[in-house]
């Protein structure tokens, strides 16, 4: 069974699910992840663009449900090891320059969704307004579903390719992929890109996020951790 595949499923999926019923949930993972990957095929506009689960099409993942904030509540807070302390609002976040980078997106689990538009800040841009110090050794991040965590070496945080993430696929991230902001960490698999980011902690020591407690690898780069082979994202 796919480990990434985690209950409940939010209502709202559920609702999404439209003519496909709602019997198949308690079926269990299959059924899940068929739904993630119909849900994938909803365009932002909510338009169905297709019903055929494909290899290239992103799957929507969840440990604890879908969480929704609007852009005018949302705020990113950065603490911790900093000499300043600093919270940003979505309008903030808007006005650094912007960082765009389109590669490829690859869950540890197999499927990977090829030449993905993201846009956002470079988390470096937001680490050096607030200042780590000396000691800042690790970056951890917090989901605002509550749950799910993830970590990053203050080295892997400072990568260009680490983008504070408030567009995807050509527009405003949806609630499913984790909007209005999400992180993209373009060389790692897929579950360091935390959904519905909150909150960016600098620490001395090392936390481990959500899957890597569960046995995944801290260092997740894409092709050289986690027992894979997978072709590294360029
Ligand atoms: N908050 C949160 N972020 C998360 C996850 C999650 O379950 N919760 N799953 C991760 C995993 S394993 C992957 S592969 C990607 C999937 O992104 P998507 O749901 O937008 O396809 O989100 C990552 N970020
Ligand atoms: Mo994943």
């Amino acid at each position: 069974m796919d480990p990434e595949i985690s209950k409940p499923i939010g209502r709202r999926v559920i609702l999404s699910m439209g003519a496909v019923g709602v019997a198949g949930i308690a079926y269990g993972s299959k059924i899940q992840s068929w739904v993630g990957s119909t849900l994938s095929k909803v365009a932002p506009n909510n338009s169905l663009i297709g019903l055929i689960p494909g290899a290239d099409t992103f799957q929507i993942y969840t440990v604890a449900g879908f969480p929704q904030m609007s852009t005018s509540q949302y705020k990113l807070s950065v603490n911790g090891l900093v000499k300043k302390e600093l919270s940003f609002t979505y309008e903030e976040l808007l006005s650094f320059k912007p960082t765009l980078l389109t590669k490829d997106f690859q869950c540890v689990t197999g499927w990977r969704v090829p030449n993905v538009h993201f846009k956002g800040v470079a988390l470096k841009d937001i680490l050096s307004k607030a200042g780590p110090k000396n000691n800042a050794n690790y970056v951890l991040f917090h989901s605002f579903d509550g749950v799910y965590t993830e970590s990053l070496s203050i080295d892997q945080a400072m990568r260009f390719d680490v983008i504070v993430a408030y567009s995807m696929l050509g527009g405003p991230i949806t609630e499913e992929h984790g909007g209005p902001v999400r992180l993209y960490v373009a060389p790692m698999y897929g579950y360091k890109s935390i959904k519905w980011l909150s909150e960016i902690t600098l620490s001395s020591s090392l936390q481990e996020g959500y899957w890597e407690q569960l046995g995944y690898d801290v260092n997740a780069w894409i092709g050289n951790s986690n027992g894979r082979n997978d072709r590294p994202v360029d």
